[in-house]
Protein backbone atom coordinates (compact mmCIF):
# COMPACT_ATOMS: atom_id res chain seq x y z
CA UNK A 1 0.00 0.00 0.00
CA UNK A 2 1.30 3.36 -1.04
CA UNK A 3 2.03 5.98 1.51
CA UNK A 4 -0.81 8.20 0.52
CA UNK A 5 -3.39 5.57 0.37
CA UNK A 6 -2.33 4.41 3.87
CA UNK A 7 -3.01 7.79 4.98
CA UNK A 8 -6.46 7.89 3.80
CA UNK A 9 -8.89 8.98 5.97
CA UNK A 10 -11.62 5.85 5.93
CA UNK A 11 -14.48 7.34 8.65
CA UNK A 12 -15.47 9.77 11.10
CA UNK A 13 -16.01 9.20 15.13
CA UNK A 14 -18.22 11.53 16.72
CA UNK A 15 -18.75 11.98 20.48
CA UNK A 16 -22.39 10.28 20.01
CA UNK A 17 -20.78 7.24 18.81
CA UNK A 18 -18.81 6.63 21.93
CA UNK A 19 -19.89 3.50 23.89
CA UNK A 20 -22.07 2.21 21.18
CA UNK A 21 -20.96 -0.84 21.56
CA UNK A 22 -18.15 -0.17 18.34
CA UNK A 23 -21.40 0.47 16.26
CA UNK A 24 -20.29 1.88 12.76
CA UNK A 25 -16.49 1.25 13.43
CA UNK A 26 -14.65 -0.55 10.99
CA UNK A 27 -12.71 -3.01 12.93
CA UNK A 28 -11.41 -5.46 10.09
CA UNK A 29 -10.97 -6.35 7.10
CA UNK A 30 -12.57 -9.89 6.12
CA UNK A 31 -12.39 -12.04 3.43
CA UNK A 32 -15.45 -14.38 3.77
CA UNK A 33 -18.67 -12.61 3.97
CA UNK A 34 -21.20 -10.07 4.06
CA UNK A 35 -23.86 -7.99 5.73
CA UNK A 36 -25.48 -5.42 3.01
CA UNK A 37 -27.71 -3.79 5.27
CA UNK A 38 -30.26 -3.98 2.30
CA UNK A 39 -29.40 -7.07 1.15
CA UNK A 40 -28.31 -9.53 3.74
CA UNK A 41 -25.91 -11.94 3.89
CA UNK A 42 -23.61 -12.93 1.28
CA UNK A 43 -20.34 -15.43 1.35
CA UNK A 44 -17.72 -14.65 -0.68
CA UNK A 45 -19.69 -12.45 -2.87
CA UNK A 46 -22.81 -15.19 -3.10
CA UNK A 47 -26.25 -14.83 -1.92
CA UNK A 48 -27.83 -16.75 0.97
CA UNK A 49 -30.35 -17.54 -0.59
CA UNK A 50 -28.01 -19.02 -3.45
CA UNK A 51 -25.83 -21.28 -1.26
CA UNK A 52 -28.84 -22.39 0.57
CA UNK A 53 -29.04 -25.72 -0.37
CA UNK A 54 -25.37 -26.44 -0.71
CA UNK A 55 -23.87 -29.77 0.70
CA UNK A 56 -22.42 -27.65 4.03
CA UNK A 57 -19.38 -28.95 2.73
CA UNK A 58 -18.99 -27.09 -0.25
CA UNK A 59 -19.98 -23.81 1.93
CA UNK A 60 -17.35 -24.74 4.16
CA UNK A 61 -14.89 -25.04 1.15
CA UNK A 62 -15.98 -21.66 -0.04
CA UNK A 63 -15.52 -20.16 3.78
CA UNK A 64 -11.84 -21.54 4.08
CA UNK A 65 -11.13 -21.15 0.03
CA UNK A 66 -13.00 -18.63 -1.14
CA UNK A 67 -14.24 -20.59 -4.40
CA UNK A 68 -16.76 -22.91 -4.54
CA UNK A 69 -15.75 -26.26 -4.82
CA UNK A 70 -15.94 -28.21 -9.04
CA UNK A 71 -17.41 -31.77 -7.87
CA UNK A 72 -13.71 -33.23 -7.74
CA UNK A 73 -12.87 -30.49 -5.52
CA UNK A 74 -15.92 -31.71 -3.22
CA UNK A 75 -15.48 -34.85 -2.86
CA UNK A 76 -12.07 -34.69 -2.43
CA UNK A 77 -13.12 -32.23 0.31
CA UNK A 78 -15.87 -34.47 1.76
CA UNK A 79 -13.25 -37.25 2.33
CA UNK A 80 -10.54 -34.80 4.20
CA UNK A 81 -13.66 -33.94 6.75
CA UNK A 82 -14.42 -37.41 7.33
CA UNK A 83 -10.48 -38.26 7.91
CA UNK A 84 -10.33 -35.42 9.93
CA UNK A 85 -13.69 -36.10 12.13
CA UNK A 86 -12.07 -39.01 13.46
CA UNK A 87 -10.37 -37.91 17.03
CA UNK A 88 -7.75 -40.30 18.03
CA UNK A 89 -9.43 -43.18 20.48
CA UNK A 90 -7.85 -42.80 23.70
CA UNK A 91 -9.17 -39.09 23.20
CA UNK A 92 -12.09 -39.56 22.13
CA UNK A 93 -12.62 -41.99 25.24
CA UNK A 94 -11.18 -39.28 27.48
CA UNK A 95 -13.18 -36.52 26.06
CA UNK A 96 -16.39 -38.76 26.33
CA UNK A 97 -15.91 -39.15 29.69
CA UNK A 98 -15.11 -35.81 30.78
CA UNK A 99 -18.40 -34.39 28.89
CA UNK A 100 -20.33 -36.92 30.47
CA UNK A 101 -19.25 -35.44 33.67
CA UNK A 102 -20.56 -32.43 32.97
CA UNK A 103 -23.30 -30.40 36.01
CA UNK A 104 -26.56 -31.28 34.57
CA UNK A 105 -27.41 -27.62 35.40
CA UNK A 106 -25.39 -26.15 33.01
CA UNK A 107 -26.35 -24.57 30.21
CA UNK A 108 -25.80 -26.98 26.89
CA UNK A 109 -23.60 -23.59 25.86
CA UNK A 110 -21.61 -23.89 28.94
CA UNK A 111 -21.12 -27.69 27.77
CA UNK A 112 -19.76 -26.87 24.31
CA UNK A 113 -17.54 -24.18 25.63
CA UNK A 114 -16.34 -26.96 27.96
CA UNK A 115 -16.36 -29.55 25.28
CA UNK A 116 -14.22 -27.02 22.35
CA UNK A 117 -11.86 -26.80 26.05
CA UNK A 118 -11.20 -30.00 26.29
CA UNK A 119 -11.27 -30.66 22.97
CA UNK A 120 -8.17 -28.35 22.86
CA UNK A 121 -6.35 -29.81 25.58
CA UNK A 122 -7.06 -32.99 23.94
CA UNK A 123 -5.71 -32.61 20.32
CA UNK A 124 -4.89 -29.16 19.41
CA UNK A 125 -1.65 -29.14 17.32
CA UNK A 126 -1.18 -25.20 17.79
CA UNK A 127 -1.55 -24.73 13.63
CA UNK A 128 -4.57 -22.24 13.29
CA UNK A 129 -6.13 -23.79 9.64
CA UNK A 130 -5.11 -27.64 10.92
CA UNK A 131 -6.94 -27.05 14.08
CA UNK A 132 -9.96 -25.06 12.28
CA UNK A 133 -10.62 -27.67 10.24
CA UNK A 134 -10.25 -30.24 12.53
CA UNK A 135 -13.16 -28.19 14.93
CA UNK A 136 -15.06 -27.71 11.82
CA UNK A 137 -15.27 -31.60 11.09
CA UNK A 138 -15.51 -32.92 14.78
CA UNK A 139 -17.89 -30.14 16.54
CA UNK A 140 -21.16 -32.62 15.33
CA UNK A 141 -19.90 -35.59 17.08
CA UNK A 142 -19.01 -33.13 20.15
CA UNK A 143 -22.40 -31.49 20.24
CA UNK A 144 -24.20 -34.66 19.49
CA UNK A 145 -22.73 -36.03 22.51
CA UNK A 146 -23.48 -33.18 24.85
CA UNK A 147 -27.27 -33.61 23.59
CA UNK A 148 -27.57 -37.30 24.08
CA UNK A 149 -26.07 -37.02 27.08
CA UNK A 150 -27.62 -34.04 28.45
CA UNK A 151 -30.97 -34.92 27.76
CA UNK A 152 -30.71 -38.40 29.34
CA UNK A 153 -31.17 -39.73 25.45
CA UNK A 154 -28.23 -42.61 26.22
CA UNK A 155 -24.60 -43.22 25.20
CA UNK A 156 -22.87 -41.22 22.76
CA UNK A 157 -23.67 -42.97 19.13
CA UNK A 158 -20.44 -43.97 17.20
CA UNK A 159 -19.55 -40.98 14.46
CA UNK A 160 -20.06 -42.15 10.54
CA UNK A 161 -18.21 -39.67 9.15
CA UNK A 162 -18.40 -40.61 5.53
CA UNK A 163 -22.30 -40.37 5.58
CA UNK A 164 -21.58 -36.37 5.58
CA UNK A 165 -21.16 -33.39 8.03
CA UNK A 166 -25.23 -32.79 8.96
CA UNK A 167 -26.33 -36.33 8.05
CA UNK A 168 -23.32 -38.03 10.59
CA UNK A 169 -24.22 -35.29 13.09
CA UNK A 170 -28.64 -36.57 13.44
CA UNK A 171 -27.21 -40.03 13.06
CA UNK A 172 -25.24 -39.61 16.23
CA UNK A 173 -28.29 -37.53 18.05
CA UNK A 174 -30.62 -40.20 17.51
CA UNK A 175 -33.10 -38.03 18.15
CA UNK A 176 -36.05 -40.25 19.86
CA UNK A 177 -39.22 -40.09 17.63
CA UNK A 178 -37.73 -37.67 14.98
CA UNK A 179 -38.16 -38.04 11.12
CA UNK A 180 -34.28 -38.36 10.28
CA UNK A 181 -35.13 -37.08 6.80
CA UNK A 182 -36.48 -34.20 7.95
CA UNK A 183 -33.99 -33.21 10.34
CA UNK A 184 -31.38 -33.61 8.03
CA UNK A 185 -33.07 -31.76 5.64
CA UNK A 186 -33.50 -28.64 7.86
CA UNK A 187 -29.76 -29.26 9.52
CA UNK A 188 -28.12 -29.16 6.61
CA UNK A 189 -29.85 -25.87 5.59
CA UNK A 190 -29.95 -24.38 9.15
CA UNK A 191 -25.87 -25.18 8.85
CA UNK A 192 -25.53 -23.66 5.92
CA UNK A 193 -27.59 -20.28 7.06
CA UNK A 194 -25.55 -20.09 10.30
CA UNK A 195 -22.26 -20.23 9.76
CA UNK A 196 -20.70 -16.68 9.42
CA UNK A 197 -22.24 -13.26 9.32
CA UNK A 198 -19.67 -10.93 8.56
CA UNK A 199 -16.58 -9.92 11.03
CA UNK A 200 -18.24 -7.03 13.13
CA UNK A 201 -21.09 -9.21 15.45
CA UNK A 202 -19.83 -9.98 18.72
CA UNK A 203 -18.96 -13.77 19.03
CA UNK A 204 -16.84 -13.55 15.58
CA UNK A 205 -15.06 -9.83 17.10
CA UNK A 206 -14.37 -11.80 19.98
CA UNK A 207 -12.78 -14.90 18.82
CA UNK A 208 -10.92 -13.25 16.17
CA UNK A 209 -9.65 -10.56 19.05
CA UNK A 210 -8.31 -13.37 21.69
CA UNK A 211 -6.65 -15.28 18.34
CA UNK A 212 -4.79 -12.17 18.24
CA UNK A 213 -3.19 -12.40 21.15
CA UNK A 214 -1.96 -16.07 19.91
CA UNK A 215 -4.57 -17.82 21.46
CA UNK A 216 -4.84 -21.30 19.89
CA UNK A 217 -7.90 -22.08 17.79
CA UNK A 218 -9.90 -24.20 20.63
CA UNK A 219 -9.45 -21.51 22.90
CA UNK A 220 -10.34 -18.52 20.75
CA UNK A 221 -13.79 -20.53 19.51
CA UNK A 222 -14.43 -21.27 23.20
CA UNK A 223 -14.62 -17.59 23.99
CA UNK A 224 -16.76 -16.82 20.70
CA UNK A 225 -19.15 -19.02 22.02
CA UNK A 226 -19.20 -17.66 24.94
CA UNK A 227 -20.50 -14.26 23.25
CA UNK A 228 -23.02 -16.25 21.09
CA UNK A 229 -24.45 -17.71 24.54
CA UNK A 230 -25.75 -14.23 25.22
CA UNK A 231 -29.91 -13.89 25.21
CA UNK A 232 -29.24 -10.72 22.85
CA UNK A 233 -27.08 -12.92 20.28
CA UNK A 234 -26.93 -16.01 19.49
CA UNK A 235 -29.24 -17.43 22.79
CA UNK A 236 -32.08 -15.25 20.62
CA UNK A 237 -33.16 -18.61 19.59
CA UNK A 238 -34.13 -19.55 22.40
CA UNK A 239 -35.48 -16.92 23.91
CA UNK A 240 -37.80 -16.40 20.56
CA UNK A 241 -39.52 -19.85 20.76
CA UNK A 242 -40.19 -19.03 24.43
CA UNK A 243 -41.37 -14.95 23.15
CA UNK A 244 -43.73 -17.26 20.69
CA UNK A 245 -44.60 -19.59 23.20
CA UNK A 246 -45.52 -16.65 25.38
CA UNK A 247 -47.52 -15.16 23.20
CA UNK A 248 -50.10 -18.04 23.85
CA UNK A 249 -52.55 -17.91 21.21
CA UNK A 250 -52.55 -17.92 17.10
CA UNK A 251 -54.94 -14.84 16.93
CA UNK A 252 -53.56 -12.08 14.54
CA UNK A 253 -55.25 -9.75 16.74
CA UNK A 254 -54.30 -11.20 20.60
CA UNK A 255 -50.61 -11.40 18.87
CA UNK A 256 -50.43 -7.76 17.84
CA UNK A 257 -51.81 -6.63 21.69
CA UNK A 258 -49.35 -8.85 22.93
CA UNK A 259 -46.17 -7.63 21.33
CA UNK A 260 -47.72 -3.89 22.02
CA UNK A 261 -47.74 -4.79 25.67
CA UNK A 262 -44.31 -6.73 25.63
CA UNK A 263 -42.77 -3.80 24.09
CA UNK A 264 -44.22 -0.93 26.19
CA UNK A 265 -42.89 -3.10 29.14
CA UNK A 266 -39.31 -2.69 28.07
CA UNK A 267 -38.90 -6.24 27.29
CA UNK A 268 -37.31 -7.55 23.65
CA UNK A 269 -39.25 -9.19 20.39
CA UNK A 270 -37.79 -11.75 19.92
CA UNK A 271 -37.05 -12.65 16.61
CA UNK A 272 -37.30 -8.92 15.26
CA UNK A 273 -34.49 -6.20 15.04
CA UNK A 274 -31.14 -6.26 13.88
CA UNK A 275 -27.65 -4.20 14.72
CA UNK A 276 -26.71 -4.04 10.68
CA UNK A 277 -29.81 -5.29 8.40
CA UNK A 278 -32.33 -2.69 7.53
CA UNK A 279 -34.78 -5.07 5.79
CA UNK A 280 -35.95 -8.80 6.72
CA UNK A 281 -33.21 -10.85 7.14
CA UNK A 282 -32.84 -13.03 4.18
CA UNK A 283 -32.07 -15.98 6.07
CA UNK A 284 -35.86 -15.87 7.96
CA UNK A 285 -37.52 -15.73 4.53
CA UNK A 286 -35.71 -19.06 3.55
CA UNK A 287 -36.92 -20.65 6.88
CA UNK A 288 -40.50 -19.19 6.48
CA UNK A 289 -40.17 -21.04 3.40
CA UNK A 290 -38.66 -24.12 4.21
CA UNK A 291 -41.36 -24.14 7.10
CA UNK A 292 -44.41 -24.45 4.23
CA UNK A 293 -42.13 -27.90 2.93
CA UNK A 294 -41.56 -29.21 6.69
CA UNK A 295 -44.03 -28.22 9.00
CA UNK A 296 -47.32 -25.87 7.06
CA UNK A 297 -49.61 -27.22 9.78
CA UNK A 298 -47.41 -27.44 12.91
CA UNK A 299 -49.51 -24.48 15.39
CA UNK A 300 -46.16 -22.86 16.07
CA UNK A 301 -44.94 -22.44 12.86
CA UNK A 302 -48.29 -21.07 12.00
CA UNK A 303 -47.92 -19.00 15.15
CA UNK A 304 -44.52 -17.24 13.79
CA UNK A 305 -45.95 -16.71 10.61
CA UNK A 306 -49.20 -14.34 12.12
CA UNK A 307 -45.89 -12.76 14.14
CA UNK A 308 -44.26 -11.95 11.40
CA UNK A 309 -46.70 -9.44 10.30
CA UNK A 310 -48.10 -7.96 13.80
CA UNK A 311 -44.80 -7.72 15.08
CA UNK A 312 -43.37 -5.79 12.05
CA UNK A 313 -46.34 -3.55 12.40
CA UNK A 314 -46.06 -2.71 16.13
CA UNK A 315 -42.13 -2.20 15.67
CA UNK A 316 -42.99 -0.04 12.55
CA UNK A 317 -44.89 2.03 14.54
CA UNK A 318 -42.10 2.86 17.20
CA UNK A 319 -39.69 4.88 15.47
CA UNK A 320 -36.47 4.39 17.60
CA UNK A 321 -36.24 1.03 16.52
CA UNK A 322 -34.13 0.52 13.53
CA UNK A 323 -35.31 -2.46 11.79
CA UNK A 324 -38.42 -3.53 12.62
CA UNK A 325 -38.59 -6.67 10.72
CA UNK A 326 -37.61 -10.58 11.32
CA UNK A 327 -34.01 -11.74 11.92
CA UNK A 328 -32.34 -15.25 11.45
CA UNK A 329 -33.75 -16.44 14.75
CA UNK A 330 -37.60 -15.07 14.14
CA UNK A 331 -39.01 -18.67 12.41
CA UNK A 332 -35.78 -21.52 13.52
CA UNK A 333 -36.74 -22.86 16.70
CA UNK A 334 -40.56 -23.39 15.41
CA UNK A 335 -38.95 -25.56 12.46
CA UNK A 336 -35.85 -27.28 14.78
CA UNK A 337 -39.21 -28.28 16.76
CA UNK A 338 -41.05 -29.43 14.68
CA UNK A 339 -38.38 -31.53 13.35
CA UNK A 340 -37.94 -33.45 16.73
CA UNK A 341 -35.37 -31.12 18.28
CA UNK A 342 -37.74 -29.83 21.29
CA UNK A 343 -35.78 -28.58 23.95
CA UNK A 344 -35.22 -24.50 22.89
CA UNK A 345 -32.17 -24.72 25.47
CA UNK A 346 -30.36 -26.86 22.81
CA UNK A 347 -30.64 -24.51 20.15
CA UNK A 348 -28.02 -22.10 20.75
CA UNK A 349 -25.78 -24.79 20.44
CA UNK A 350 -26.98 -25.69 17.15
CA UNK A 351 -26.31 -22.09 15.89
CA UNK A 352 -22.62 -22.39 17.76
CA UNK A 353 -21.89 -25.59 15.76
CA UNK A 354 -22.24 -23.77 12.44
CA UNK A 355 -20.69 -20.38 13.43
CA UNK A 356 -17.55 -22.21 14.50
CA UNK A 357 -16.93 -22.70 10.95
CA UNK A 358 -17.01 -19.07 9.72
CA UNK A 359 -15.40 -17.98 12.66
CA UNK A 360 -12.62 -20.35 12.40
CA UNK A 361 -12.60 -19.60 8.69
CA UNK A 362 -12.11 -15.50 9.61
CA UNK A 363 -9.22 -16.79 12.17
CA UNK A 364 -7.35 -18.55 9.93
CA UNK A 365 -7.30 -15.01 7.38
CA UNK A 366 -6.20 -12.54 10.42
CA UNK A 367 -3.57 -15.53 11.46
CA UNK A 368 -2.49 -16.16 8.52
CA UNK A 369 -2.94 -14.54 5.54
CA UNK A 370 -3.82 -10.60 6.43
CA UNK A 371 -0.92 -8.36 6.19
CA UNK A 372 1.08 -10.41 3.39
CA UNK A 373 0.71 -13.13 6.23
CA UNK A 374 2.05 -11.32 8.69
CA UNK A 375 -1.54 -11.75 10.79
CA UNK A 376 -3.59 -8.91 12.62
CA UNK A 377 -2.11 -7.23 15.23
CA UNK A 378 -2.62 -8.32 18.56
CA UNK A 379 -6.30 -5.97 19.44
CA UNK A 380 -5.95 -3.23 20.98
CA UNK A 381 -8.43 -0.38 20.44
CA UNK A 382 -8.20 2.78 22.10
CA UNK A 383 -10.44 4.41 25.17
CA UNK A 384 -11.48 7.66 26.58
CA UNK A 385 -10.66 8.27 30.10
CA UNK A 386 -13.53 9.71 31.95
CA UNK A 387 -13.72 11.22 35.76
CA UNK A 388 -9.87 10.53 35.87
CA UNK A 389 -8.23 13.11 36.89
CA UNK A 390 -4.95 12.71 37.35
CA UNK A 391 -4.48 13.19 41.32
CA UNK A 392 -1.69 11.85 44.36
CA UNK A 393 -2.01 10.35 47.38
CA UNK A 394 -1.60 12.72 50.36
CA UNK A 395 1.84 11.48 51.76
CA UNK A 396 1.60 11.80 55.78
N1 LIG B 1 -37.48 -5.42 20.66
C1 LIG B 1 -37.44 -4.44 21.57
N2 LIG B 1 -36.68 -3.35 21.43
C2 LIG B 1 -35.96 -3.25 20.31
C3 LIG B 1 -35.97 -4.22 19.32
C4 LIG B 1 -36.76 -5.37 19.54
N3 LIG B 1 -36.82 -6.37 18.66
N4 LIG B 1 -35.15 -3.86 18.33
C5 LIG B 1 -34.62 -2.67 18.68
N5 LIG B 1 -35.10 -2.31 19.88
C6 LIG B 1 -34.78 -1.11 20.66
C7 LIG B 1 -33.35 -1.21 21.19
O1 LIG B 1 -33.31 -1.91 22.42
C8 LIG B 1 -32.96 0.24 21.32
O2 LIG B 1 -33.59 0.75 22.49
P1 LIG B 1 -32.87 1.86 23.41
O3 LIG B 1 -32.61 3.02 22.48
O4 LIG B 1 -33.89 2.14 24.44
O5 LIG B 1 -31.61 1.24 23.91
C9 LIG B 1 -33.67 0.89 20.11
O6 LIG B 1 -34.76 0.01 19.78
C10 LIG B 1 -32.77 1.04 18.90
O7 LIG B 1 -32.18 -0.21 18.61
P2 LIG B 1 -31.62 -0.57 17.18
O8 LIG B 1 -30.53 0.39 16.85
O9 LIG B 1 -32.74 -0.70 16.23
O10 LIG B 1 -31.05 -2.04 17.41
P3 LIG B 1 -29.72 -2.46 18.20
O11 LIG B 1 -28.62 -2.49 17.22
O12 LIG B 1 -29.54 -1.64 19.44
O13 LIG B 1 -30.11 -3.91 18.68
C11 LIG B 1 -30.89 -6.14 18.52
C12 LIG B 1 -30.21 -4.98 17.78
C13 LIG B 1 -30.89 -7.36 17.60
C14 LIG B 1 -30.13 -6.47 19.81
C15 LIG B 1 -32.35 -5.70 18.83
O14 LIG B 1 -33.06 -5.48 17.64
C16 LIG B 1 -33.08 -6.72 19.71
O15 LIG B 1 -32.97 -6.66 20.93
N6 LIG B 1 -33.86 -7.66 19.08
C17 LIG B 1 -34.50 -8.71 19.84
C18 LIG B 1 -33.50 -9.80 20.18
C19 LIG B 1 -33.15 -10.60 18.97
O16 LIG B 1 -34.01 -11.06 18.20
N7 LIG B 1 -31.84 -10.82 18.78
C20 LIG B 1 -31.32 -11.65 17.66
C21 LIG B 1 -30.40 -10.87 16.75
C22 LIG B 1 -29.75 -11.77 15.73
C23 LIG B 1 -28.64 -12.57 16.37
O17 LIG B 1 -27.59 -12.05 16.76
N8 LIG B 1 -28.85 -13.84 16.53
Amino acid sequence: MSETAAKKVLFEITEDLLDTGLRGFPVSTVYTSEVDPGEGLHYVGYPIADLADLDPEAAIFLLFYKKLPNKRELARFKRELARRAKIPTADRRQLLKLISNLPEKGHPMEWMIAGLSFAGMLTKTGDYREDGLNVVARMPEIVAAIYRVRSGWGRPIASKPRLGLMENFVQMMGVPGADAAKLTRLMRVFYVLHMDHGGGNLSTFVGKAVASGKSDMYASLGAAMAGLYGPLHGRANQECLEFLEKAGTNDPDTIEQFVKDEFAAGRSIFGFGHAVLRAEDPRAGIQYELGKELCPNDPLYQRAVVMRERAVKVLKANPKVKNPYPNVDAVSGTLLRACGLADSEYYTVLFGLARCSGIAAQIVDERLVHRNGKGVAIYRPSDIPVNQTHRRLKKG
